[in-house]
């Protein structure tokens, strides 16, 4: 048997405060604007990888949750691949003693322990975990910012998952997409009090596909130029709560920046419906949870945000997980349901 070069790596879902919508560059896959988002530090939404080189391989393959998918030439797969088989090159021609295995053929097998594409956010655990894999395959010095651009080149959300807590990934102005990466805003336990609960309203795979959708919006969409023109400023004071670790303003900023994302979609032409009725009521559940409190002169308790699909994630600090659980449960017969998860923190706090 032939000598061959293992590695496996996991990386987990984020999810948007601030959301990605819309790109400049669709090859390099440069945004319209900057985001902000958590990563999800439990083990519940993961990509886990496994990337092998070996000589008597005949061509790079690759087995998503066991199953045969293509590699196109030229396609995000094989940018990802080409990428980090070109800093493998240079590693070993940098240094004499380096195994020379950068032209081997490769074989990657990655599953998620979750439903793919039901807008929770696969692709970007996905190509987080695929480019970590082969950096830790080709033994590459990258950083994570270095490897976020690459995983940028996959899905541009990706580039959030290759770090944890509170992360930017910044639009940048560069034609060659060199300072447009991700960055680490705040480590998770610098808000170990945060936590983010997870309603799965549907895990069937959506209508209208982020890249897709996204590129129609920035075609037909006149709403859309003000949508970027007050992301900035969105992006500045969600930074400065989260270094505050104000619930209160990072709440109403990120409700604000859902509500936008998805009146952006409707104003498309023809308009994109992520949300579902059951994602309306968690909608309105939260509001009249945090406008008791607002009345009686306190400050908001959860906040919502909604991706390219119906499903809910509920911010919360800790103390109000349980509440806002059970009155979830309340609520809707559990049929409306898949399932709910308490992702962000280091404690299962549905109780
Ligand atoms: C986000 N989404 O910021 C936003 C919010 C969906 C809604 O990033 O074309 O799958 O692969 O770059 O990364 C989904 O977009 O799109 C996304 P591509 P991607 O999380």
């Amino acid at each position: 048997m032939s000598k061959y070069f293992q590695a496996t790596a996991s990386a987990p879902v984020n999810i948007a405060c601030i959301k990605y919508w819309g790109k400049r560059d669709t090859k390099l896959i440069l945004p319209t604007n900057s985001s902000l988002s958590v990563t999800l530090s439990q083990d519940h939404l993961r990509s886990t990888t496994t990337s092998r080189a070996d000589p008597s391989f005949t061509e790079d393959t690759i087995w998503l949750n066991g199953k045969l998918d293509e590699i196109k030439p030229g396609g995000r797969l094989s940018t990802c691949i080409d990428a980090m088989r070109r800093a493998r090159e240079e590693v070993e021609d940098a240094d004499p003693k380096a195994e020379k295995f950068s032209q081997c053929k490769v074989h990657i097998c990655s599953y998620n322990n979750f439903p793919t594409a039901a807008g929770l956010a696969s692709s970007a655990s996905g190509f987080a975990a695929l480019v970590y894999s082969l950096a830790k395959l080709y033994q590459l010095p990258a950083s994570p910012k270095d490897l976020s651009i690459i995983a940028r080149q996959g899905s541009g959300s990706a580039c959030r998952s290759l770090f944890g807590g509170f992360v930017a990934w910044r639009e940048g102005t560069a034609p060659d997409g060199s300072d447009s990466f991700a960055e680490q805003v705040a480590p998770e336990i610098a808000w170990s009090d945060m936590h983010a609960l997870i309603c799965v309203v549907s895990d069937d795979k959506k209508g209208t596909s982020s890249t897709a959708g996204m590129q129609r919006t920035v075609e037909t969409s006149t709403l859309f130029e003000q949508r970027k023109a007050v992301v900035p400023g969105r992006m500045r004071a969600i930074t400065e709560a989260i270094h505050k670790r104000d619930f209160d303003q990072f709440a109403e900023i990120t409700m604000k920046d859902s509500n936008s994302f998805h009146a952006v979609a409707l104003d498309t032409d023809p308009p994109i419906f992520y949300l579902n009725d059951v994602s309306r009521a968690i909608i309105a559940i939260v509001t009249e949870y945090n406008r008791v409190s607002l009345d009686a002169g306190g400050k908001r308790k959860a906040a919502y945000t909604f991706d390219a699909g119906p499903n809910a994630v509920i911010y919360a600090p800790k103390e109000n997980i349980k509440e806002i659980v059970e009155m979830i449960v309340e609520y809707f017969p559990q049929e409306s349901f898949k399932d709910t998860f308490a992702l962000f923190g280091k404690e299962d706090v549905r109780g």
